[in-house]
């Protein structure tokens, strides 16, 4: 590739501070670099909603797109190009004049235990009654209680590294944690045991990368599409649209998990009441070019299993506080 200097404007991308977003960000903006040569792009932070509210729990926000609407505004007013989110993070419906221009390869979507020093060697199976598990997804409580009734469970937020020091502080025994997260901040060593598919199904979208752009300036699509991973693509828009049929205005128990094997398509989906009760759980294989259809009718079979009283349950418990 030669780089002629470049007399164009550069390119901006949003992100947010937090020292995981930004590790994603110039992730991807080293990879645009490294593929448009001609161009030069620069990170633009900011602070969204999310970062400022530490001390609610995250399920009991109402708003969606907590982390994600100061950058979506930013690229509204053409003050940023494109944002990079954890795709985990990004709402399934996007505001008018954006669209989701390219989804990343995915790193290891599993959800990993922590354990704090004096745990090391015990697993979520052997770890004594009353262990106190820090995590504040309803997700990861709901898939855990169900499987692990003897242990404790407790919020915690703050970005991740004021999560391992409460750790590390004994505030908790041990915390459920992405492993995308934790490897890209090289926290990779202290994963005690990663979640099979059997105890936690992950979030939608965990362990990709989200570049969202303006619906109207294929210039930039077109850059950011180069991007893509298709397999990991056609995961997370199933994934996705699986979520959109399902959700309601706040976080939930939802959880996914996807394969290609021999060119199809396979996704399982989990609806799971907050005790950890009742779980609807079912798969459905097919074209991975149909993903979203897919993922549109696995949710409706899971309605009819039950999982829309569920759900109605915990919108009427889990009440926004703001
Ligand atoms: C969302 C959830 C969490 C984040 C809910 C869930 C975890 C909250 C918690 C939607 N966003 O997963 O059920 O555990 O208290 C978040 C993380 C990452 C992106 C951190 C994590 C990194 C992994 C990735 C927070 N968003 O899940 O440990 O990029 O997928």
């Amino acid at each position: 590739m030669t780089a002629t200097p470049s007399t164009q404007r550069p390119i901006r991308i949003g992100s947010r501070k937090s020292q995981l977003a930004l590790v994603q960000t110039e992730w991807v903006q080293a990879q645009l670099q490294a593929r448009h040569g001609d161009r030069s792009f620069e990170v633009v932070t900011m602070t969204t909603q999310g970062d400022n509210i530490l001390d609610v729990a995250l399920a009991k926000i109402g708003d969606k797109g907590l982390f994600t609407k100061e950058l979506e505004l930013s690229m509204l007013r053409q003050e940023t190009d494109l944002a990079v989110h954890s795709l985990k993070d990004l709402p399934t419906h996007l505001p008018d004049g954006l669209m989701l221009g390219a989804i990343t390869r995915r790193e290891d979507p599993a959800d990993a235990l922590v354990l704090g020093a004096k745990w090391l060697g015990y697993t979520l199976e052997t770890l004594p009654a009353g262990t106190i598990i820090g995590t504040s997804s309803l997700r990861r409580l709901a898939q855990l209680r169900h499987h692990y009734p003897h242990l404790s469970f407790k919020d915690v937020r703050g970005n991740l590294n004021t999560r391992l020091a409460k750790l590390d502080a004994g505030e908790y025994d041990g915390l459920i944690l992405a492993v995308a997260g934790l490897r890209r901040l090289g926290f990779g060593d202290r994963i005690s045991q990663v979640l099979p598919a059997s105890v936690s199904l992950y979030a939608v979208g965990q362990g990709a990368l989200g570049i969202e752009c303006r619906s109207n300036d294929p210039e930039i699509l077109s850059l950011i599409k180069t991007l893509e991973d298709p397999e990991t693509a056609a995961r997370c828009l199933a994934e996705r649209a699986f979520l959109r049929q399902l959700e309601g205005g706040c976080q939930v128990p939802i959880g996914v998990h996807t394969v290609i094997e021999q060119g199809q398509l396979r996704l399982t989906g989990l609806v799971a009441s907050l005790d950890g009760q009742r779980l609807v759980k079912d798969t459905i294989t097919g074209d991975p070019s149909t993903a979203e259809v897919l993922g549109a009718s696995l949710a409706l079979t899971l309605r009819e299993q039950g999982a829309s009283e569920i759900l109605a349950e915990i919108f009427a418990t889990v009440r926004p506080e703001r």
